[in-house]
């Protein structure tokens, strides 16, 4: 039985968890004080060692990333912190930065010595002004304590950190949009290549990670490379936290190694609400192909989810138990996704919209069975076909529902609508 690593959520429970006095009293900002000791590159290489992959998504290495930013360049170098967590599902970097700031903070700073960039940000999704204050509030502690600034720590390296409030776009959380977003542009994905780590920010090398992988950084400098490396699996080292939402008797955050299955986070939260059974659940939030109880078993690392169908993504568990009709399900994410395309491209802003009609038609009851056919269609249509990973995002419901619960659709055109009360899914027993 794999148990729980709380590293990052270790605190959380102490009243005082957010404040500087709380973060150094449990042993914070020691990393940072390691680091500003050790080589720039020594730290790229501990992260390398570490085996540490972004969490914001796809999974890249972090310290590969670091590499690829170009030394001696004369150019500024950037480090932006993505926080614009918007995922439907995931709900780790919110509440991350909210219990426990400084670590990100911290983060930032032994991360942005790395790569020498004496500039950072933090963009945070606009909508949630409680985290902007809070994490506000942790840079200004850090000022004060003379982890920010001019020559921290006497070390003679100067950082400046800026925490920069997005207006509340999806989309801006793919990492070349939120950096237009961040220079004052419309938000909207830039071509790749160039990779930010080449042209990013102001045309200069930028590193842009997820918030738990920054935050992630300090516990690999404090206990070393290996000591992260030894848990998680071959591929997939290290711990994350798994949000679980939906039907689970105790819903919330769950730090734990990666490779721990479903089957052992619904233990530790408590199991499926009484008198109910799991029907289907995402893997790694709402862009991700839908598993069902027979994945129930699948380790949640990038490898073996990605061999079972779906992929890790954001770690971002929603759980559906038989009350839900999928159908309504996947109409309910597709209008996430109709009205978060952000129009550049044609499959994605005409396909989602097109999406949506017919699954609202199909959940009516006014549907037919060329419908199953159109959705499909337009998803193929989709898939690979769009600018940036939004647009394949939201073909992943469409095809992975028809896939598991083609029976279902079936029924809204046979019989006429919807066979499910939508207040049995929603209401608590
Ligand atoms: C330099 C190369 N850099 C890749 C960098 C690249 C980026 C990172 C990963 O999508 C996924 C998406 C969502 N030289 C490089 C290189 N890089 N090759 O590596 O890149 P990529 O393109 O594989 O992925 P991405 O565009 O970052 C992220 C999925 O995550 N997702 C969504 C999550 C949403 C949130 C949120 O709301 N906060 O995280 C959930 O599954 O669908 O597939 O940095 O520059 N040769
Ligand atoms: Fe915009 Fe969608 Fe195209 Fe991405 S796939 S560029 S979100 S229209």
């Amino acid at each position: 039985m794999t148990t729980l690593t709380p590293v990052l959520t270790a605190t959380w429970d102490q009243p005082d968890s957010f404040t500087i006095e709380g973060y150094q009293r449990n042993g914070g900002y020691q990393a940072l004080r390691k680091a500003l000791t050790m080589d720039p590159d020594a730290i790229i290489q501990a992260v390398k060692d570490s085996g540490l992959r972004g969490r914001g998504g796809a999974g890249f290495p972090t310290g590969m990333k670091w590499g690829f930013i170009p030394q001696n360049d004369g150019k500024p170098h950037y480090l932006v912190v993505n926080a614009d967590e918007s995922e439907p599902g995931t709900c780790k970097d919110i509440p991350l930065m909210m219990a426990n700031p400084h670590v990100l903070v911290e983060g930032v700073i032994i991360s942005a010595y790395a790569i020498r960039a004496n500039h950072a940000f933090i963009y945070i999704r606009g909508e949630v002004l409680h985290v902007i204050r809070r994490v506000q509030q942790a840079v200004r502690e850090a000022y004060e304590a003379g982890y920010l600034g001019k020559n921290i720590l006497g070390s003679g390296f100067d950082l400046e950190l800026v925490v920069h409030c997005g207006a509340g776009a999806y989309i801006c959380g793919e990492e070349t949009a939120l950096l237009d977003s961040l220079e004052g542009y419309r938000g909207q994905p830039r071509l790749k290549p160039p990779f930010p780590a080449v042209a990013g920010l102001y045309a200069s090398p930028t590193v842009i990670n997820n918030v738990e992988s920054i935050s992630s950084v300090p516990s690999i400098i404090a206990n070393g490379a290996n000591w992260f490396a030894s848990m998680g699996t071959e591929r997939s080292k290290g711990f994350g936290i798994f949000s679980l939402s939906g039907h689970v008797k105790r819903p919330g955050q769950y730090e734990a190694p990666l490779g721990i299955t479903l089957r052992e986070l619904l233990e530790m939260a408590g199991g499926i609400r009484e008198g109910h059974r799991l029907k289907f659940w995402t893997p790694g939030g709402s862009s991700t192909p839908i598993f069902t109880e027979e994945h129930i078993d699948v380790p949640l690392d990038f490898e073996s989810v990605g061999k079972a169908g779906s992929m890790l993504g954001t770690r971002a568990l929603q759980i559906f138990d038989e009350t839900t009709c999928v159908v309504r399900a996947a109409m309910r994410w597709i209008e996430f996704y109709a009205h978060e395309s952000c129009g550049k491209c044609t499959p994605c802003r005409e396909g989602t919209y097109w999406l949506k009609q017919v699954l609202q038609r199909l959940e009516r009851g006014q549907g037919t069975e060329e419908d199953l056919a159109t959705i499909t269609d337009i998803a193929d249509n989709i898939l690979g076909r769009s600018f940036c990973a939004l647009g394949d995002g939201a073909t992943s419901i469409v095809h992975s529902s028809v896939k598991h619960f083609r029976d279902e659709y079936i029924q809204h055109f046979e019989n006429g609508g919807c066979p499910f009360d939508p207040a049995a899914s929603t209401a608590w027993s």
